[in-house]
């Protein structure tokens, strides 16, 4: 059931969201399209600091542009995972950073982009079939404005991205520590451990996420807009 539930969603996302290329400077300052916003996800958290708000995805012919409001003012410890798979490719089911994460079902994560805020220590994991192949700060990644960005360039992750329609992608705010799950997701909404009402800041058992935002890449232009927050709620 719950797979089903991915593919319908999915499909809607197909019709929703074509038409969204473009290039974005990753400066921290936040020049997206309105379009490309895949989620409205502010304020589901206890904690202003645990929360992702509005989130973007756009691309153009170089790179996967992601770019999240989030600011985890004077808390410490806070880091940013973003696993991102295409369709046929091989990927992990654990965490590369050893927290309560974990992947179950037919898409595996074949990327996982980690940051640390504190240091903007970040990592580009790439599953290599048996573990994590892990390479620090190579990531183009702004953390400190309040609106981060990333760029995932081709180039980096070692394919022709371009033989693709679609990526999957999940983010999650966690924090250091390997008691540490999920505090904030932004498709699997029903699995952070964090919302208004709470928070289970230690787990000794992995959060599982198994579904995920679907993107298409170099599709047909827009013939018509909408905001993923409300797909969201007809399937929730
Ligand atoms: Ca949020
Ligand atoms: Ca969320």
């Amino acid at each position: 059931m719950f797979a089903k539930v991915c593919v319908l969603a999915a499909a809607l996302v197909f019709a929703a969201g074509m038409g969204w290329a473009s290039t974005v400077v990753i400066d921290g300052v936040n020049d997206f399209p309105p379009d490309a916003l895949i989620d409205a996800d502010g304020g589901d958290t206890e904690f202003t600091p645990i929360d992702m708000g509005n989130i973007y995805v756009t691309y153009d012919a170089n790179a996967l542009y992601i770019g999240y409001e989030h600011d985890q003012d004077g808390w410490t410890g806070v880091q940013i995972g973003i696993a991102i798979m295409f369709p046929d490719l091989a990927g992990g089911a654990t965490d590369p950073w050893a927290h309560q994460i974990g992947f179950q079902g037919t898409c595996l994560p074949h990327f996982i982009a980690y940051i640390n805020i504190d240091s903007e220590w970040n990592e580009w994991c790439v599953w290599n079939g048996t573990d994590w192949d892990r390479t620090p700060n190579i990531l183009n990644w702004v953390v400190n404005t309040g609106f981060d960005e990333i760029a995932l360039p081709y180039d980096l992750m070692g394919i022709d991205c371009t033989i693709y329609s679609q990526v999957f992608l999940e983010l999650w705010v966690t924090q250091e520590g390997t008691t540490k799950g999920p505090l904030d997701l932004s498709y699997n909404d029903d699995l952070q451990l964090s919302t208004p009402s709470g928070t289970i800041w230690d787990i000794n058992e992995p959060v599982l996420i198994g579904c995920y935002h679907c993107i298409e890449l170099f599709g047909p232009s827009a013939t018509e807009t909408t905001t993923w927050g409300g797909i969201k709620q007809l399937y929730r």
